[in-house]
């Protein structure tokens, strides 16, 4: 396979075509499966906070999705972008908050993240790929980036990662020696992506153009699609969140934490008793504000913790009820405005007759919106992703 000049992709598969991959394939998902049309494609890009998700798939899309300015996370919840065309195939970018988020708990975002890909796995929706953005500016690959990394490979798994495209952007922000050479470290070092890269995904760089989005986009869409771990897990496997790979993961830190934090808390409380002890007030009052931070800190974990362990199931039915009352509320919807559309497709045809003999531009003008019209009723309802976005929006309180 041959690249453009300006797009690496780096490959440890020995020369064999990521578009040949053929994945793992479930054989249970939902009986109501809805079946796509071979034109659709659905790519979801994840990546940690802030490295550039929403503005890779605002690029691509022509969406006008919000991105962040500032040091807070900006998409706290998974949305969806406006389907575009590419190659003859309608694109559906789906866009995921990153873990270590500044406004949502990890555990959040894993439930959040594990009840949308069921939900699309379950209504037959499969993903063709996945895009893991990392920022080439970032001088090392710190705590954060590595546990989002860890993250993403617990919810996709081995055998799906043929069709991973690890993007690399903001070039902008290194020179081209610095940004290759870290490139290189990360391609071959095996506590980076090298692992996955060897397993069949490929690295790519983001040139913060439509263009070089598209190119990116274009190795992935016509990839055989994919079932990832979780999705397998929570719909083939019906296990919970907590027993899933990814919410095994999230546990396992959770308790890490735990420990570490019980480790202080212990530490702080012997300080306690030699500062009682001296009677060195000043420092006992510091402990004391130290104590209660440490104690906060303590039950947001303890919280996560427990989040993750219970709350699934019952997310699962809400955002099962939530879809069927969106499905019939669209339905509704539909046959409202099928009956007004109808109505101005009659009164615009009769005025056509009328104005058979007035000028020609009125009389273009009426063409004009009578096609718009007729254009407008043939178009798919669609909206599954729509329908789903709202679901996930309603139960994790954006609206
Ligand atoms: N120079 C440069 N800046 C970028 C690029 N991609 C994103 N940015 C900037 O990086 C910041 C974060 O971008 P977002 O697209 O909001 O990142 P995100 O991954 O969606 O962030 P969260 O939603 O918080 O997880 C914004 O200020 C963007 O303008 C890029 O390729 N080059
Ligand atoms: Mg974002």
């Amino acid at each position: 396979m041959s690249y453009p000049s300006h797009q690496v992709a780096i490959n440890h598969t020995n020369g064999r075509s990521p578009q040949a991959a053929l994945w793992t394939q479930s054989t249970s998902a939902s009986a109501e499966a809805v079946i796509e049309g071979d034109s659709d494609v659905v790519i979801a890009v994840m990546g940690a906070t802030g490295s550039g998700k929403t503005t890779f798939i605002n690029q691509a899309s022509g969406s006008d999705l919000r991105i962040g300015r500032g040091l807070k996370s900006c998409t706290s919840v998974v949305q969806v972008a406006e389907p575009f065309l590419l190659e003859g195939r309608t694109v559906t970018l789906i866009d995921t908050p990153g873990f270590d988020d500044t406004t949502r708990s990890d555990a959040d975002i894993l439930r959040m993240i594990g009840l949308f890909l069921a939900a699309t796995y379950q209504n037959g929706k499969k993903l063709a790929g996945v895009i893991y953005i990392h920022r080439i500016s970032d001088f090392r690959m710190g705590g954060i980036s590595t546990r989002n990394f860890k993250m993403f490979r617990e919810l996709c798994g081995d055998s799906t990662l043929k069709n991973v495209a690890i993007v690399t952007n903001m070039w902008g922000q290194v020179s081209q020696d610095v940004g290759e050479a870290r490139e290189a470290e990360l391609a071959s070092e095996d506590i980076f992506f090298q692992p996955v890269l060897q397993k069949g995904a490929i690295m790519l760089r983001h040139e913060h153009t439509q263009e070089s989005a598209h190119l990116i986009l274009r190795h992935i869409i016509e990839n055989h699609p994919l079932t990832l771990q979780i999705q397998r897990e929570l719909v083939d496997q019906k296990k919970d969140i907590s027993q899933t790979a990814a919410g095994a993961e999230l546990n396992r830190e959770l308790m890490l934490q735990i420990q570490k934090h019980e480790k202080e808390m212990k530490q702080l409380q012997e300080e306690m008793k030699e500062a009682i002890n001296s009677k060195d007030e000043e420092y006992r009052r510091e402990l004391e504000i130290e104590t209660k931070k440490l104690q906060a800190e303590m039950n947001r974990v303890q919280s996560d913790a427990e989040k993750l362990k219970s709350e699934y199931s019952q997310d699962k039915v809400r955002m099962e009820q939530r879809m069927s009352e969106l499905t019939e509320q669209a339905r509704r919807d539909q046959e409202r405005a099928a009956e007004g559309h109808n109505r101005e497709l009659l009164s615009l045809r009769k005025q056509l007759e009328d104005t058979s003999s007035s000028s020609s531009s009125e009389r273009a003008r009426l063409e004009a919106r009578l096609e718009e019209l007729q254009r407008a009723g043939a178009k798919s309802s669609g909206g599954f992703f729509t329908k789903l976005g709202r679901a996930i929006d309603s139960i994790f309180g954006i609206h």
